[in-house]
């Protein structure tokens, strides 16, 4: 190595940031004056469960917890035992921490209430403790989707309470347990990505100000089901497969649109004959992910509205997904010029 080249390294080694997500959140936290920090414990609170999460998921075969727990959840499907666990473990970290009034997960049929707002619950959380887990048995990545509210004290009802369009989140994102623990995090300035350093046992920051490119041609969706899809989801891929598209799908939402955050193209679950209004949950998987799109410069729709602009009523309400690149998105978008085309009665 030339002298040059060593004093380049040398400075890349001493000035190159270590950011670890703690650091990172604490000085956003200075950006907002009025801060208290009881938002940066909730996001340390979620680190550090993610990180309880990526061990377990990491030794699941080894202790012998992967396959069916045995039950239903509330969404009528079979829990998965890391599901259960996953849940337990994202309950008790987030638990008594100060500034949280609900937690509800995607797992347990109503919210849990932890403090009112007059006892200084400011912040819901709400999460999927891990989304895809059924593909956990073969390797795949799998996921943790968060999404944080403020609290309404002038809401009487838990549910009503979460009932917010996904624009008033103050913080969303994801943990990805696949090649490595990934942790994506938008507090609506923005995308930072962090990756678990196990060694050290912190999220370091890879990427600051995360971008999804405005085009590429992949599109994401389980074309299994492409004779139930409306009219114009079927009119896009086969204007797709004219035009030199390739198809990408994992079948875990983490994984698909994480790809597709850093990759581009469009990941799409549309309305099918069993689910009308399409299979993802809007309060805590099509929202997060909607805000973390389209903090990165992508759209994101649910049929021809904009996700994040829907009014929910119900907690565990479905809805369908279009979110990627912006001009990939268009592209799906050009195919549905009324409700009809994207799955929903006309008006
Ligand atoms: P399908 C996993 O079960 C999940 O909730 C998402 O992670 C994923 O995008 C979707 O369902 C996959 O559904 O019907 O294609 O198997």
């Amino acid at each position: 190595m030339s002298p040059k080249d060593a004093t380049a390294a040398t400075r890349a080694t001493t000035t190159e940031n270590l950011a670890s997500l703690q650091a990172h959140i604490l000085a956003e936290e200075t950006r907002h004056p009025g801060a208290s920090g009881d938002f940066t414990w909730i996001v340390s609170a979620i680190q550090f469960a993610g990180k309880a999460i990526a061990h377990m998921v990491r030794r699941a075969r080894l202790e012998q917890v992967l396959g069916d727990y045995g039950e239903e959840n509330v969404q009528g499907e079979r829990q998965q035992h890391m599901d259960v666990i996953a849940n337990r473990i994202i309950n008790r970290c987030l638990g008594e921490r100060a500034s949280i009034a609900l937690v509800a997960s995607e797992e347990d049929e109503t919210p849990t209430i932890i403090r009112t707002g007059a006892e200084g619950g400011k912040y819901c959380v709400l999460f999927d403790p891990l989304d895809g887990s059924s593909n956990l048995d073969f390797g795949v990545g799998v996921g943790t989707i968060f999404s944080v509210l403020r609290n309404d004290a002038e809401v009487a009802d838990a549910e009503q309470t979460l009932c917010q369009p996904g624009s008033m989140q103050v913080a969303a994102g994801y943990i990805l347990y696949g090649s490595s623990t990934v942790f994506v995090i938008t507090t609506g300035n923005g995308v930072d990505m962090f990756e678990l350093d196990p060694h050290i046992g912190s999220f370091l920051l890879v990427k600051g100000g995360v971008r999804v490119p405005r085009a590429h041609r992949v599109y994401s969706i389980n074309e299994a089901y492409r004779d139930q899809f409306p009219r114009g989801y079927q009119s896009y891929l086969d204007w797709a497969h004219r035009n030199g598209y390739s198809s990408r799908y994992i079948g875990s939402m983490v994984a698909d649109v994480h790809r597709t955050l850093l990759q581009g193209g469009v990941f799409m679950y549309p309305p099918t004959a069993k689910h009308r209004d399409g299979k993802l949950r809007l309060l805590y998987e099509a929202n997060p992910m909607a805000m973390v799109i389209e903090q990165a410069g992508g759209l994101a729709y649910s049929g021809l509205e904009r996700t994040l602009a829907l009014q929910p009523h119900r907690l565990h309400q479905r809805t369908s997904v279009l979110m990627g690149s912006a001009d990939e998105v268009e592209h799906v978008r050009r195919f549905m010029p009324t409700a009809a085309d994207a799955g929903f009665e006309d008006d």
